[in-house]
Order: C-alpha cells, then structure tokens, then sequence
C-alpha cells in the first residue's frame, strides 16, 4: 500500500546490477561492521596511510595501505603485488577473519563461491582526493572478480566501458556498500569522482574504499 505519510522517496533497492558481472549489494557489511573497523584501525596502526607515487612521477591523492599476503604498491619502477612494505621492510599485517568473511559473503552473493583474495588494498579519501579512470589488470587471475567494501563518505563512482573513452555510468557508493566486479566487468574502467566535504557519524571526514583482490 503507498504510504502516505512518506517524507522521502523509495530506499534505494538492496541488489542492483551494475553491469555484465558487476553487482551492488548495498548494505552487505552489516553486522561485521564493528568487528571490521576494529581490525582496520590494528592494520592502520601497523601498516599507516601513505601516498604512493606513479611510475609518471605523480604523487596520489588517495593515500593507501594494505593486508594479506602481498599488497599493491607503486613507484618509479612501476606498479605491482610485493610481499613486503617498502616503508616499514616487513610483511603486509595478514588479512584477518572480519574482513575475509565480508568478501567471501558477498562475493558468494554476487555468485562467486569460495572467493579466495590473497591481497586487500585500503584506500583513503579524504576531501578532493580522487581517483582517475583506470582499469585493474596487474592481477595474474582476471576470472577472480574484485570485491569493494565502502566505507565513510558517500563517493561517486565512475563506470566506464572497455575503452577510456567509453561513456561512463555514475553510481552513489555509500556506507556498508559492497560491490562485486566479476565477468565483463572485471576489466571495465573505472575511477571515484573528488570527494566532497563532509563528516561522517562513524568515519568522520573521509572515505575509506577496502578492495579485495586474488593475484595469482
Ligand atoms: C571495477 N578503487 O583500488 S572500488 C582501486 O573506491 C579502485 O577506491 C576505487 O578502483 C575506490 O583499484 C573503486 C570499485 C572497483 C574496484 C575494482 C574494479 C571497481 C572495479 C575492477 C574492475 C572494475
Ligand atoms: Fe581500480
């Protein structure tokens, strides 16, 4: 029955397809907040944010760590997975359970079962930081898809086609937002607009982006 009293419009649904492979389950953190937020503050401590610099000798704006068994790192050499983190010359902190389950719920949701990422890079954004279109493909098992946790600030997130110039589709990521970028989509381009200020009840002024991954 409408309802007549509403103030606002409909919710946005819990599931929505993105494209071929790429599916958006909104929400899908749930009640592994905490315990995830916990477990990323103890990866934050041991591995902190840096700005990483393009091999073109840009620095980010995004600031990034990682966990799991290699992370994603970058400099004049090039980009790649590496075992160790050049700032502190030790492993990445492991990829601990909270954050392993996120993915594996919803990457089984999004019709992957037993997704098996090996690497988790965590991105930072705060106000302005953006991140320009691009496709993923240092990974070596592209019949993985890439799981995307949001956290914090809501961003808007460029879809593109298979080429840069492709049209780009924008969508709202929010809090607890999960998508999974499987099938065609794997290798779509893809970038988040700058994002606006604001304040967050839990993340405060930033944006924090988890992005699961299997390399090999
Ligand atoms: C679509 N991160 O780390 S997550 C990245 O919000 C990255 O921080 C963005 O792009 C962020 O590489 C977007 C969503 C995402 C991640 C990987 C994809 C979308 C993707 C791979 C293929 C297609
Ligand atoms: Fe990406």
């Amino acid at each position: 029955m409408t309802d007549l009293f509403a103030t606002t419009t409909d919710a946005q649904p819990a599931r929505e397809q993105l494209g071929e492979g790429a599916v958006l389950l909104r929400g899908c953190v749930g009640d592994d907040e905490q315990a995830l937020l916990v477990d990323l503050r103890t990866i934050i401590k041991a591995a902190p944010f840096r700005h990483l610099v393009t091999p073109g000798g840009h620095t980010m704006s995004v600031a990034m760590t990682n966990c799991g068994r290699v992370g994603w790192v970058s400099d004049a050499r090039g980009y790649r997975y590496d075992p160790v983190d050049p700032d502190s010359g030790r492993n990445w902190p492991e990829m601990p359970p909270s954050l392993r389950s996120v993915a594996a719920r919803a990457a089984a949701e999004g019709g992957y079962e037993n997704f098996a990422p090996d690497a988790c890079l965590i991105n930072r954004y705060k106000p302005g930081a953006k991140m320009s279109l691009h496709q993923d493909k240092d990974e070596l098992d592209l019949g993985a898809p890439i799981v995307s946790v949001s956290l914090g600030l809501p961003a808007t997130f460029l879809f593109g086609g298979f080429t840069r110039h492709a049209p780009q589709k924008r969508y709202r990521l929010t809090h607890g937002d999960v998508v999974v970028w499987g099938g065609a989509s794997r290798l779509a381009y893809h970038g988040v607009a700058p994002l606006p200020e604001g304040e967050h009840p839990v993340m405060g002024a930033q944006r924090i982006n988890l992005t699961f991954r299997k390399t090999r």
